[in-house]
């Protein structure tokens, strides 16, 4: 007897997890090329991480004009950023705004979070499942989870006995938290951390920072954006898009060597000096390639990092534990600030050593250290950071063929082809998945890309009636080699990171990003798309058979 299941009609062609600048972007592409596409997303409103990331002083660290979609021309003349680094309102504003005029939220299901998504071989459909008991099926199934969506709190004892607030930064109260007057606790110091942090103190009563590990951040350079700037990017935009596409990192500067060993160190700290003033990474971070494999080039401008730190903080002691010194600069996401140091000379902010003395426990009134000192707080922020890259998958209850959980897959860290698909999980397309160029690179434009990828992708299996698609073993363990070799040739390996799962307790120590170059990957994606998608196998293992009934040329 056939199964029921085998005659059934999918709800829809793709369905796509996420309201982002990634979903938003699949949407309005993959429905653009005919398909019934249905986007779902657990907030209550479209913009994915700009959504939920509402703490003060949120702010993206890339640069507005290079933080916008390029895939229309017309988006890109009719919106105007204010300022030079978008606060989070602003972003989240765009973003409903591009819903609006591409009138996506048709399609989109707010409030609606995914639970399970099973495929089904005999008739290669996803069936999702949704918290409300929903199910929602389709052939295809594109995640854009999005890199950092899931947020991380970690353990600490008494933490329910708390009679205060207690808000993570990526789950901060849409109403606000009214902070004034109040006795605050940042626990926590990366990018998050290290915006909110100036901007709490300006109204808590008395701010106390909890800091295990003191991240290298160079001031952002806020201010309004330059007009004539952005009306000369509006009237070049092809000729920006085209140099970003060609770029390592998916802009428009190429970044060229600090070159500590050919320069006087004198000229070199003049020249970090202009450019600091300037501030943000364009002008020196991202700047200087070497310092991202030279271990010497690296200590130097770390040096001059510290250097900064202690002509900005008054208190020798206190500046001396804001000093980076267990990573490589760049090793971890370095941050952009706006007067983060300066912070600490005020009287009502005091900093506290979470390595030498560690939150012992929570009591109803606030926070035991190990060295006995109590501290009474009224709101706990927790700037504790995410599951980062592999979270949002994991969290979504993904079963592939056979029953293959996308934890067994990933239990020795993510393996993937291209960042794109991963094996046993047929018609499953990842949107900046792991091992691909993602949180290291342009953002949008790596979106872009795979969403075009995708799109692609979709199209040519239509066109030559194929019903599903997936990685062979042999090109995603390729993968693995090239996004480890990649890695080796640099300095990330070297931190307790994020970025290879060292922030959440017995995550796999993996390097989860592709960082052999932007421009090089997206060569590498389009030239196997143009070859007839070689390394993926369509039709399950009987693929080449599949491909060749098509009509189409089998490797
Ligand atoms: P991050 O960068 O992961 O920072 C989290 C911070 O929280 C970091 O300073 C951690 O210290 C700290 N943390 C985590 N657990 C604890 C405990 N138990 N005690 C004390 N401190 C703790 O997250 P963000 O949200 O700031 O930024 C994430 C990305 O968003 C960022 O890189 C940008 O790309 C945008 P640790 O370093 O682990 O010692």
């Amino acid at each position: 007897m056939p199964d029921a299941r085998e005659s059934r009609t999918p709800d829809f062609d793709v369905i796509v997890v996420g309201a982002g600048f990634a979903g938003l972007n699949a949407l309005h592409s993959l429905r653009g090329a005919g398909y019934r596409v249905v986007v779902l997303d657990a907030a209550d409103g479209v913009g994915g991480t700009w959504y939920w990331n509402r703490y003060p002083g949120a702010r993206c660290d890339v640069v507005s004009i290079d933080y916008s979609y390029t895939f229309s021309d017309e988006l890109y003349r009719d919106w105007s950023w204010s300022e030079r680094y978008a606060q989070q309102p602003e972003i989240e504003r765009y973003l409903n705004w591009v819903a609006d005029r591409l009138d996506l939220r048709k399609d989109i299901r707010l409030g609606t979070r995914v639970v399970s998504a099973v495929y089904e071989d005999a008739d290669a459909t996803w069936t999702i499942s949704t918290e409300a008991g929903d199910h929602i099926t389709a052939p295809f199934l594109v995640a854009a989870t999005g890199c950092l969506s899931v947020p991380s709190t970690p353990h600490f004892d008494g933490l329910d006995r708390f009679q205060g607030e207690i808000h993570h930064t990526a789950s901060w109260p849409a109403e606000g938290v009214d902070l004034t007057g109040r006795r605050v606790a940042v626990i926590g110091t990366g990018s998050s951390g290290i915006q909110a942090i100036p901007v709490i103190a300006e109204s808590a009563s008395e701010l106390t920072v909890f800091q295990r590990t003191a991240n290298f951040s160079l001031p952002a350079g806020q201010r309004e954006n330059d007009e004539e700037r952005v009306r000369h990017r509006k009237a070049s935009l092809a000729q920006w898009r085209e140099a970003a596409w060609n770029n390592s990192a998916g802009f428009d500067f190429e970044p060229a060597a600090l070159g500590v060993d050919d320069l006087e160190r004198e000229r070199a700290y003049a020249e970090l000096d202009r450019r600091w003033g300037r501030g943000g990474f364009p002008e020196i971070v991202l700047a200087f390639d070497d310092v991202f494999k030279n271990r010497e080039a690296n200590e130097f401008l770390a040096e001059y990092f510290r250097s900064k730190v202690r002509e900005i903080v008054r208190d020798p002691d206190v500046a001396e534990l804001l000093c980076a010194r267990d990573h490589p600069i760049g090793s971890k996401r370095v941050c952009a600030d706006t007067r983060y140091y300066e912070t600490f000379n005020r009287d009502n902010v005091t900093l506290i050593d979470a390595r030498a003395t560690p939150i012992a426990s929570f009591d109803e009134t606030g926070v035991l250290l190990s060295d006995g000192r109590h501290i009474e707080l009224d709101v706990v922020v927790m700037a504790t950071g995410f599951d980062a890259m592999t979270g949002a998958l994991r969290r979504m209850g993904v079963v592939g063929r056979h029953g293959t959980t996308i934890d067994d897959a990933w239990a020795s860290g993510p393996h993937t082809y291209l960042g794109i698909q991963v094996v046993s999980f047929p018609n499953l397309f990842m949107i900046t998945g792991p091992q691909s160029p993602s949180v290291l690179n342009n953002m949008i434009l790596g979106i872009e890309h795979h969403v075009r990828w995708i799109t692609n992708c979709i199209d040519f299996m239509r066109r030559h009636g194929l019903r599903s698609i997936e990685p062979t073993p042999e090109a995603q363990s390729g993968w693995d080699d090239e996004v480890r070799a990649a890695a080796s040739e640099t300095l990330y390996p070297q931190a307790e990171s994020w970025y290879v799962g060292a922030n959440i307790p017995g995550k796999p120590r993996v390097f989860m990003v592709y960082v052999g170059g932007f421009d090089k990957y997206v060569r590498t994606c389009d030239a196997i798309a143009e070859e007839g998608y070689e390394g993926f196998v369509f039709d399950g293992p009987d693929g080449a058979a599949a491909l060749s009934r098509s009509g189409i040329a089998t490797q």
